[in-house]
């Protein structure tokens, strides 16, 4: 199934979204939140950033394009509606696979029952993990969440990349764990014409070198208020434009809690602008940790803005 996106109602099990998307490492789900509710993004989005601060200006956005960083902060809207959007979570949930579901049908993995405690020679004791874990991680969290606006005219294709790119070489296998699922909302109608992602189904599971040839690219075609997602390994990119409208499209990736977010969110999203969300919302943002890490003691490790105990302190 090359060159092909698999694209789901909303109203479609998510267990089998998530299975499209482990297998072919791209999907489409149609129109999953109005119209209205990308309007309202957009209003947000112009009141607090000027048109100068939303130009392009590096290689992968160049001018003539817009980006807005730090959506997190920017857009209310975007975080309560489209970032902890129940579908999306639940799919993520299937894929990520972490021991604290954000979607509450899922159950919850205990991963410290493959902890054991052996007794030394010495007197002493020495931790050793056993088994395989069937967690992939303990919650997910925010990697980077940014509007992507193709200008009218863009003239050539963003290069196509893995989105793990940013954590190789250090992190590299092929048969790793997935940990990272990213999605993009389409703010307009992504046509052939204007831009919509370039996404090569399959490719999650190519070496390296393998080039992606002309017939094993899809195009994320989706009307506005749709999601596109793929996985850490698939190829993906913006596309050229020849038509005279913009694309506009909103980025958010999820990544697992043991891997640094790409884009800092407690700069972006600090605590006074974080009080200002739901708890959900908070966690996905980053304001959770997992037993290990991410921990500050004296705080709730559900909820780090409150009061609470997490860590070993
Ligand atoms: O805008 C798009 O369609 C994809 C953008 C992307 O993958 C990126 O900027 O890393
Ligand atoms: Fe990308």
């Amino acid at each position: 199934m090359t060159g092909y996106l698999s694209t789901f109602s909303p109203d479609t099990d998510s267990a089998e979204i998530a299975e499209a998307l482990v297998r072919d490492g791209g999907v489409i789900i149609n129109e999953l939140v109005t119209a209205e509710m990308l309007d309202a993004i957009h209003d947000e989005i112009e009141a607090s950033v000027s048109a100068e601060e939303q130009e392009g200006s590096s290689d992968l956005w160049p001018e003539g394009n817009k980006t807005v960083g730090g959506l997190a902060a920017v857009s209310p809207t975007f975080v309560e509606k489209l970032l902890i959007q129940p579908k999306v979570l639940e799919v993520i949930d299937a894929v990520l696979k972490p021991s604290r579901p954000m979607s509450v049908e899922a159950g919850q993995v205990d991963v410290l029952d493959l902890v054991a405690v052996k007794e030394l020679e010495d007197g002493g004791t020495q931790i050793v993990y056993s088994g395989e874990p069937q967690a992939h991680c303990h919650h997910y969290t925010l990697g980077a969440c940014v509007m992507l606006e193709i200008g009218a005219g863009r003239e050539e294709h963003q290069f196509l990349h893995r989105e793990n790119a940013i954590y190789q070489p250090f992190v590299e296998r092929l048969d790793m764990r997935e940990f990272i699922v990213s999605t993009m909302w389409a703010g307009t109608d992504f046509t052939e014409e204007n831009g919509a992602t370039r996404v090569v189904p399959g490719s999650h599971h190519w070496p390296e070198e393998r080039l992606a040839k002309p017939d094993e690219i899809a195009r994320a075609v989706m009307k506005k208020g749709s999601v596109v997602l793929w996985l850490s390994r698939t190829l993906h990119g913006a596309a050229k434009s020849t038509a005279n409208e913009n694309r506009t499209g909103y980025f958010a990736s999820y990544i697992a809690d043991w891997v640094r977010q790409e884009e800092n969110q407690y700069i972006v999203v600090p605590q006074e602008v974080a009080r200002n969300y739901s708890t959900a919302a908070r966690q996905v943002i980053g304001y959770r940790c997992s037993p290990t890490i991410g921990w500050a003691k004296g705080r709730d490790g559900d909820n780090l803005l409150e009061a609470g105990h997490s860590g070993q302190l």
